[in-house]
């Protein structure tokens, strides 16, 4: 059982995300091309298990672990891949919070990742063309229970504009039981156009309201090396992270062929 997260005092969007179906899983081996077009084209997503290499992974969690041990935020004497959080107060997201970002997204890891084999020839198939892996490549560690920090629901393409035919990939960097604030997606919202958004909690600021949409969120357990990945007019936002320790590290990359208009930001990293 888990504990339900309090109900947030703020005059901004700060809805708590309770899934209530599973991913469909597809499979990038088994299923033709023009099926997984047409499930993407349909359902806006796919989720793909073990898609990732499983060495690397882990060693970009090692890497990114290190950091955050640098900053105090892991417990001592827990083993490092644990990812298990020292308790001190939660890092002031400009004091404290965006140093060891500033680290992070120069991990070259980091960034050669997001255009690894696997993720470049699945979008290469799904796009059909010559694919442009967006240069700010994005990373989160997600606190336990730091509730006023859970991304809410928007849409990419709030932020990353340029062509809506863009993607996000993302994929935990570890194993990412619900518990831990995995994503979740809302059914079929990519049908829904562009938005309007409004000021929200957590990572970006922005975000829909959901309520009345009247359609499902859609979440899994994900593993080591699972990816998911949805257009950028689906509606998605984070689960919290209800354990009483662990970190959540996830990676958010987006992909979009190469001769579609791309907004400058895109080619610029993560907070310029
Ligand atoms: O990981 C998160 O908390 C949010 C990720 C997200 O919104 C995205 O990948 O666009």
């Amino acid at each position: 059982m888990t504990a339900a997260a309090p109900q947030l005092e703020t005059d901004r969007l700060a809805e708590r995300i309770k899934p209530d179906a599973e991913f469909r899983v597809s499979d990038t081996k088994t299923e033709a091309p023009e099926v997984l077009r047409q499930r993407l084209a349909d359902e806006g997503y796919l989720f793909v298990r073990g898609l990732t290499d499983l060495t690397q992974l882990t060693e970009l969690r090692r890497q990114i672990l290190e950091l955050c041990r640098e900053h105090g935020w892991l417990a001592p004497h827990a083993p490092l891949l644990d990812g298990v959080y020292s308790g001190i107060p939660f890092p002031d997201y400009s004091r404290e919070y965006m140093p060891m970002y500033r680290k992070l997204i120069k991990l070259e890891l980091f960034n050669s990742f997001a255009r690894s084999q696997e993720l470049m020839d699945l979008f290469a198939q799904l796009l059909q063309g010559e694919v442009l892996c967006h240069p700010r490549t994005i990373a989160r560690v997600s606190f336990p229970r730091h509730y006023a920090f859970t991304t809410q629901p928007h849409q990419d393409f709030w932020y990353i504009r340029g062509t809506p035919e863009t993607f996000t990939a993302w994929m935990p960097v570890g194993a990412c039981p619900r518990e831990l604030g995995g994503l979740a997606l809302l059914e079929r919202s990519h049908k829904l156009g562009f938005l309007p958004h409004e000021k929200a909690i957590g990572a970006g600021g922005n975000g829909v309201r959901t309520e009345k949409l009247g359609l499902r969120w859609l979440a899994a357990d994900f593993r080591a090396g699972d990816v998911v990945l949805f257009h950028s007019y689906m509606i998605h936002g984070a689960l919290d992270n209800h354990t009483p320790d662990r970190l959540r590290l996830s990676l958010d990359y987006r992909y979009q062929l190469a001769k579609e208009v791309v907004d400058p930001s895109s080619l610029k990293p993560h907070y310029g």
